[in-house]
């Protein structure tokens, strides 16, 4: 074995979101001596990567943050209601330079391997160019989605100009007066379209399956919004944390048939005014993502929006979705509308498929050439456990991971996992299903206390009972067998790329559900997490 460089109480994967909170938790609030790695040349995870035009939160700004920091929220101008690519970034970067988290950063380097040693009881991690460390917690924050889903299509090396996925967009390409093809139409594909729409000479937009895309509402926050809220910034987030899916809105519990018809049609139209997709599916009425009688009313009022909006019947019937709304929740201002443009055209590919590349574009099965300067692969990624192909991670008796996972990505608390000690994933499968800052702060909150609590008992390692794992299991399946969620093929069940099978990969108990089973276990001595102290 590789002499071991500098040992850490902890160490943490990645610097997004999750990675800039797991090093503050533990090493400003719980004290330890913390290093952090990242892959990118700088911080942001997730916003560092994804810099293609167009790139913003559907959040809004106010909740798309972290509720620790109000230091930095008291001094931010956030007049944007949805902060876009730049704007997250800049405030990320605000976030480690203002509470000194740099200098406890190693940017440009991956994390190839973490293998537990049972007799010193650490973690040994291997980085790319061999460096070695060792530290008693290994606190994974690699991201949901960030490993690239990327479609094989035959001759790729034979097209002359430029193909991208989303998720790696190199900083200097831009589509000014180009000819640009985008193959995806989840809310990444959404949000590129409508940008290349507004510069590129043509777009032409390869759809595999239409997607119901609801406006995300007013850009801009008013003065008068944001002093309120800045009045009253920690009973906002107390209301936020009670709350399913953690956006920001008042959740329904009326149930759509509980109202006369045209009060439906009144919600729906209201909702599609203010905007979010996520407000439309859950702050309409409570059973949109429950009941399909109720789902299809929400698609009615949908594609009523299309035919309405899109000039061309043949384009307006291909923008509907032959599917109930039950994928990830788009938002997006003018989508539809931009189907009207000379310089947008859509490809079902549905109805004819992508053949291959050509020099000068690609060719569909009906035999047209497309003539691009761009290809963007807008395809999305592979969810949870595609994050951990590339990095291998060995727990007790030499296990890895992926091999712990082969017939089910399991987990106990969304966090931790049997026979991986001192081994945290934020998130990992079965995490809860919200807004993803308040979802990373409630885990790295509970984690801190597992940790404090080990120390206090002078517990080396903290386990998990497979017992817990497999009743957490259990409990997210029945969760997701409550919702729709598992009637379509999406990202949500890990079921978007050839081959993978669809799985339970969230706890659909909302926040407040997912808080309060924190809670109850703190009450119960952590049942089901095992402190031990080796002797
Ligand atoms: P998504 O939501 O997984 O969307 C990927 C899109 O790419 C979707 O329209 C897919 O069609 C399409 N796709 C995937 N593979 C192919 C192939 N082989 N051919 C054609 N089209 C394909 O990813 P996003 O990046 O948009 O969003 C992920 C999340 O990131 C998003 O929800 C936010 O939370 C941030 P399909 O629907 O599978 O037929």
């Amino acid at each position: 074995m590789s002499t071991i460089q500098q040992r850490f109480d902890a160490i943490v994967i990645g610097a997004g979101f999750a990675g800039i909170y797991a090093l503050y938790k533990l090493h400003r609030e719980l004290g330890l001596s913390v290093r952090c790695f990242e892959k990118g040349g700088g911080v942001g995870g997730t916003w560092f990567w994804n810099r293609y035009p167009g790139a913003r939160t559907d959040t809004e700004t106010r909740v798309y943050r972290y509720s620790f920091d109000k230091e930095i929220y008291d001094g931010w101008d956030w007049r944007s209601r949805f902060a876009n690519q730049p704007e997250v970034l800049a405030y990320l970067r605000s976030i480690t330079k203002h509470y000194e988290l740099d200098e406890h950063i190693t940017l440009n380097t991956f994390i190839k391997s973490a293998v537990y040693d049972e007799g010193a009881r650490e973690w040994i991690v291997t980085t790319s160019n061999g460096d070695v460390y060792a530290c008693t917690y290994l606190v994974s924050a690699i991201g949901v989605l960030s490993k690239l889903h990327i479609p094989d299509i035959p001759h790729r090396d034979k097209f002359r100009g430029a193909v991208v996925h989303t998720g790696t967009w190199p900083e200097a390409l831009t589509l000014d007066d180009k000819r640009v093809g985008v193959i995806g139409t989840g809310s990444t594909g959404v949000q590129l379209i409508s940008a290349a729409a507004k510069a590129a000479h043509h777009v032409t937009v390869f759809q595999r399956s239409a997607q119901y895309c609801v406006p995300a509402g007013d850009d801009l926050v008013g003065e008068q919004e944001i002093a309120d809220y800045r009045e009253n910034f920690d009973k906002v987030w107390d209301g936020i944390r009670d709350t399913r899916v953690a956006c920001g809105f008042p959740e329904s519990i009326v149930p759509t048939f509980s109202v006369s018809a045209e009060e439906r049609e009144k919600v729906f139209e209201d909702n599609w005014k203010i905007g979010t997709g996520f407000r439309f599916m859950f702050g309409t009425f409570g059973d949109i993502a429950s009941n399909e009688d109720a789902n299809k009313e929400a698609t009615n009022f949908i594609e009523k929006k299309i035919h309405e909006i899109v000039t061309d019947p043949e384009t307006a019937r291909k923008l509907i979705p032959d599917q109930l709304y039950a994928k990830r929740p788009i938002s997006i201002n003018g989508y539809y509308e931009i189907y009207n443009q000379a310089n947008v055209s859509l490809v079902s590919l549905k109805e004819t498929d992508i053949v291959e590349f050509t020099e000068d574009g690609v060719r569909t099965a009906d035999g047209q050439e497309h003539q691009l300067d761009v290809l963007a692969f807008a395809t999305g990624f592979e969810t949870i456990v595609g994050s951990f192909k590339d990095v291998e991670i060995r727990g007790l008796d030499g296990v890895e991971l992926q091999q712990h996972w082969k017939d089910e990505a399991t987990s106990y608390m969304g966090v931790a996992t049997a026979n991986f000690p001192n081994f945290f994933m934020v998130p990992g499968p079965k995490s809860v299903f919200c807004n993803i800052p308040p979802g990373i702060e409630a885990q790295l909150d509970w984690i801190g206390e597992l940790i404090r609590k080990a120390r206090s008992e002078a517990a080396t390692a903290i386990l998990v009972t497979p017992d817990a794992e497999r009743d957490w299991t259990q409990l997210c399946d029945t969760y997701a067998a409550y919702t729709l969620l598992p009637k379509v093929k999406s990202w949500i069940f890990g079921a978007n790329v050839p081959g993978a099978k669809s799985q339970t990969l969230f706890y659909f108990g909302g926040l407040n559900g997912y808080r309060q089973a924190w809670s109850d276990l703190s009450q119960n001595s952590f049942k089901g997490f095992v402190f031990d102290s080796g002797k």
